[in-house]
């Protein structure tokens, strides 16, 4: 025998038997909203990012990740109910899993009713209140945190007050010099480690869940995270355009961002602005990795890391001026696209796979990797071969959609289409990652590739998530 296969095959072997000895790990479930992979860890060099970093190093790092729906609620109630989302289900982010798949057994609930321990800190489902009956506690989020804390933020959320309608919101970002807990998150962190000293003491196995609200908009977090990036470093990015032959359906207004003040109604945002959502971005990051170190030092000084998973997961991508985009809600890969972290003691130790892998998958790899039944409802594939094995052959696309769009990612393509409920097509998008990874030309209608686009959609339509039968009316009294 090889040498080098008998040590891989030792390695197989003795990781599988230390997975085993975890009967009923913990799990430690990391939430970070918005977050695309904007990480050190992900190649991004100029990041400073260096918990979620070190967390890498013992984890195994998904390159190729993808969301379900680029919107907080709908990716959310996707991922925890282990169910596809569908042009009926799962639409906004509003989504409720209540409403839209009642019957689903959420992940939280299967795990309460195998004696764990579950608890909901910061932002996991869109509404605190949603599956609540599967969490030991009610869902927790700081409360009477202000969003803004700089004088001048404040005076302008004072000003606005008097405006009408949605557009009346704060500033877009703010840099003010204070502590990280001035802020919703650092109080997430506080509360997440303080769960954790008494989860150690209680003894039951838990899976707690630590959802961070950075970096959302509006991009406010301390000066000195500001402080690790030179401005005059930041650079628009070199696809600030619509891509060419896009379809105007893959486009919109990033109205989200337009309700900020000092951003205009429709139109580019201006440079310099630009720069500065990148700054704020940036430092919003850097300000949730360090509210991330706090709760894994935690794990670590408990003893508490030898017997717990850890997963860290964003809801969705983010553009940063991408496409002429900003925020998310669009079928491009910067939408869909989300850093994924699994780090499962004595087995994980670093590995990277470019398996192409779903939110959808988590449910299923967490309760393998506790030893729970898989409910008989989930559409995701476990993901716990890949982490002994991360260079295996794995499923062939990752599906997700927005709004009228349905998007399949491949090894080499994103193949996108934008359907009405009535079929009509109104626009396709194809994509090739080997040439074209930004997706900056659509080369859906070259006549060499109509076989390719034909497979691709066919998979997609196969593929996608069927949508929920019709509601029943009423009956007539
Ligand atoms: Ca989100």
């Amino acid at each position: 025998m090889p040498r080098t296969f008998l040590i891989c095959l030792l390695l197989v072997v003795s990781k599988i038997s230390v997975a085993a000895e975890l009967t009923a790990p913990n799990v430690l479930f990391i939430a970070v909203d918005d977050l695309r992979p904007m990480l050190h860890c992900y190649g991004e060099e100029h990041m400073v990012t260096p918990n979620i970093d070190k967390l890498a190093n013992s984890s195994t790092l998904f390159e190729r990740a993808y969301c379900m729906v680029p919107t907080c609620g709908a990716s959310r109630a996707s991922m925890m109910s282990g169910v596809r989302p569908a042009y009926n289900r799962f639409v906004n982010y509003l989504t409720r899993v209540s409403e839209d798949s009642p019957d689903t057994k959420t992940i939280n609930t299967h795990f309460k009713q195998n004696g764990y321990t579950t608890l909901s800190n910061g932002k996991i489902f869109h509404h605190p209140d949603d599956q609540a009956h599967g969490w030991s506690k009610p869902a927790w989020r700081p409360k009477g945190v202000p969003t803004y804390r700089h004088p001048e933020s404040l005076r302008i959320v004072e000003e606005r007050k008097k405006i009408k309608g949605r557009r009346n919101r704060g500033p877009a970002y703010e840099s003010a010099d204070v502590d990280d807990e001035a802020y919703a998150d650092g109080l997430v962190a506080k509360k997440t480690i303080n769960d954790l000293r008494r989860l150690k003491t209680e003894g039951r196995p838990f899976f707690l869940a630590c959802g961070f609200f950075k970096p959302h908009l509006p991009f406010v977090a301390p000066k000195k995270y500001w402080d690790l990036y030179d401005f005059e470093k930041i650079q628009l990015p070199e696809t600030y355009h619509v891509p060419e032959n896009a379809p105007a359906v893959s486009i919109h207004n990033s109205g989200e961002l337009r309700a900020y003040a000092g951003i205009p109604a429709k139109g580019p945002v201006g440079d310099l602005t630009a720069r500065k959502l990148i700054h704020g971005y940036y430092a919003c990051v850097s300000y949730t990795d360090a509210q991330i170190g706090r709760v894994l030092e935690e794990l670590e000084r408990l003893e508490l890391a030898d017997e717990t998973i850890v997963v860290l997961w964003s809801d969705h991508g983010w553009n940063l001026g991408e496409h002429t985009l900003w925020c998310k809600h669009s079928c491009y890969e910067t939408s869909m696209h989300i850093p994924l972290l699994i780090r499962v003691p004595g087995v994980t130790d670093g590995d990277r796979t470019d398996a192409l892998v779903e939110s959808i998958d988590l449910y299923p790899t967490l309760a393998e990797l506790a030893n729970l039944e898989r409910p008989k409802h989930l559409a995701g594939r476990s993901l716990v071969p890949l982490l002994t094995e991360p260079q295996q052959t794995w499923k062939p696309f990752a599906i997700g959609r927005y709004r009228q769009g349905d998007t399949l990612r491949t090894v080499d393509y994103r193949y996108s289409e934008y359907t009405q409920p009535n079929g009509k097509t109104l626009g396709r998008m194809l994509y090739d990652h080997r040439t074209d990874p930004e997706e900056d030309k659509n080369i859906v209608d070259v006549n060499a590739l109509s076989a390719e686009v034909e497979r691709l959609g066919a998979l997609l339509n196969k593929e996608k998530g069927k949508p929920n039968p019709p509601k029943k009316k009423p009956a007539a009294k």
